[in-house]
């Protein structure tokens, strides 16, 4: 690595990158176009694919130039340890790889893999979708690329960070039109602690606490607001109050009627995934497969939606920091949450003053946990996050408006004279 002559780098691997290098050079548009998705490194997981249409996947992207990972047993034909014939698949390859391997799939002889190869075009298309128009009752929300903050309003005596703080309602009022004046893009009110190891609430206290908040910050806060709840009756009376969104932390899974509401009053969804009930969900949290295990079941939120008649554009989808996961788990979740993407879906995050980041740094109160919530945050845009569901609004916007910019950055600044100095 002494000689200097070539100046070495391996850039970053994006077709941004590789395109400012190319244009740097005089290449074409045409050029740049057709070579720098070709910097683009993808692997794809497919799961439970039947043998054959596993090697016919691979033989595909062989021929495109790419390659693909299949089960030993199933490249062999031989009889699997679950007997079912079928393997997962990885595809790798860059992105004009893949997109051609898709276009063989058209004509292959299997129909599933027209199937399959429609399942990857989408979420190879999902994954580059920065920007969605999300219909609410009245109006639409943008959502991206500016990452949205949702400002929490917890009217509740023992929520983990803030219980008591705003419980009655003219406090959690005003709490709430302050974090809309620190930037709030969204308010979400919630009566009931769902931290680990709590209680449910009766549903009579639960509305006692959010409706006549939720009826004023709709009325006057100038933002949407959500309700956070798992319950039909409380989702459907906040709608009728003004609500626009329904956080539902059981992920569409729990009460049926949380659906049905938010269809009948033509509201979005968040859907979380929780595994198990807050009562018990951190004891011994444990997965299959943690990434596959919260998109499959996201998947099944969506799938329920769509069968509540709720439109697919109204969907929000979240990994569910800390809800039924260790540190591990949680922070696996949130250095891969670009995953989630291939959802096709906005993807909002909550990592604010949780315990995942009290056990990283030692801050024990919850409330002192701002610069780990930030650090969080400011990691999750970079992945491509869309929504910050956040306790402290005007600390995170600072934090996430510069992880945007720089997620955001041209790869290549035009060259100019010298700018501002430092200040
Ligand atoms: N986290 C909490 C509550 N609701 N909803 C979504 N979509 N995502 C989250 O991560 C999430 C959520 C827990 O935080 P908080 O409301 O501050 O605490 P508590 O449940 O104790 O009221």
């Amino acid at each position: 690595m002494a000689d200097p002559r070539w100046n070495v780098r391996v850039i970053d691997p994006s077709d941004r990158a590789a395109a400012a290098a190319m244009r740097r050079l005089g290449c074409s548009d045409r050029g740049v176009e057709r070579m720098a998705p070709k910097a683009e490194g993808l692997a794809v997981v497919l799961e439970g694919v039947a043998a054959v249409e596993a090697n016919l996947l691979k033989q595909e992207m062989l021929a495109a130039g790419g390659d693909a990972a299949v089960s030993p047993d199933a490249w062999l034909g031989r009889a699997d340890a679950a007997g079912d014939g079928k393997t997962d698949v990885v595809l790798v390859g860059t992105r004009p790889q893949i997109e051609t391997m898709l276009l063989g799939l058209d004509q292959a002889p299997l129909p599933a893999l027209a199937g399959m190869g429609r399942e990857v075009g989408q979420a190879l298309a999902g994954r580059r979708r920065d920007r969605f128009e999300v219909p609410l009752p009245r109006g639409t929300m943008t959502v991206g690329p500016r990452p949205a903050l949702v400002g929490i309003v917890n009217v509740t005596p023992d929520s983990f960070s803030d219980g008591g703080e705003h419980f009655e309602a003219d406090a959690a009022v005003d709490h709430g039109r302050r974090l809309v004046e620190e930037g709030a893009d969204v308010l979400d009110v919630g009566g009931e602690s769902t931290r680990p190891g709590s209680d449910p609430v009766p549903v009579e206290e639960e509305l006692r606490r959010a409706l006549p908040v939720v009826e004023r910050l709709a009325g006057s806060a100038g933002v949407p607001v959500s309700i956070d709840t798992r319950r039909g009756r409380v989702a459907r009376e906040a709608l009728a109050a003004g609500a626009s969104i329904v956080n539902d932390v059981s992920g569409l899974q729990g009460d049926p009627e949380v659906a049905a509401a938010a269809a009948e009053a033509g509201a979005a969804v968040v859907l979380m995934h929780m595994r198990g009930e807050p009562k018990t969900m951190q004891v011994d949290p444990r997965y299959d497969n943690l990434l596959a295990d919260v998109c499959r079941y996201l998947r099944a939120g969506l799938a329920a939606a769509r069968r509540a008649g709720i439109g697919e554009e109204q969907t929000i989808v979240d990994p569910g920091i800390g809800f039924g996961k260790t540190l591990e788990h949680n922070l696996a979740l949130l250095a891969r949450l670009g995953e989630l993407r291939s959802l096709g879906r906005p993807i909002l995050v909550g990592p604010s003053r949780k315990r995942f980041i009290g056990e990283l740094t030692g801050v024990s109160t919850p409330a002192e946990r701002t610069f780990g919530t930030a650090a969080a945050c400011a990691l999750a845009v970079a992945r491509g996050v869309l929504l910050l569901r956040v306790h402290d609004v005007a600390e995170v916007r600072q934090a996430v408006a510069v992880a945007a910019a720089i997620r955001d950055a041209r790869a290549e600044p035009p060259a100019q004279g010298p700018g501002p100095g430092p200040s």
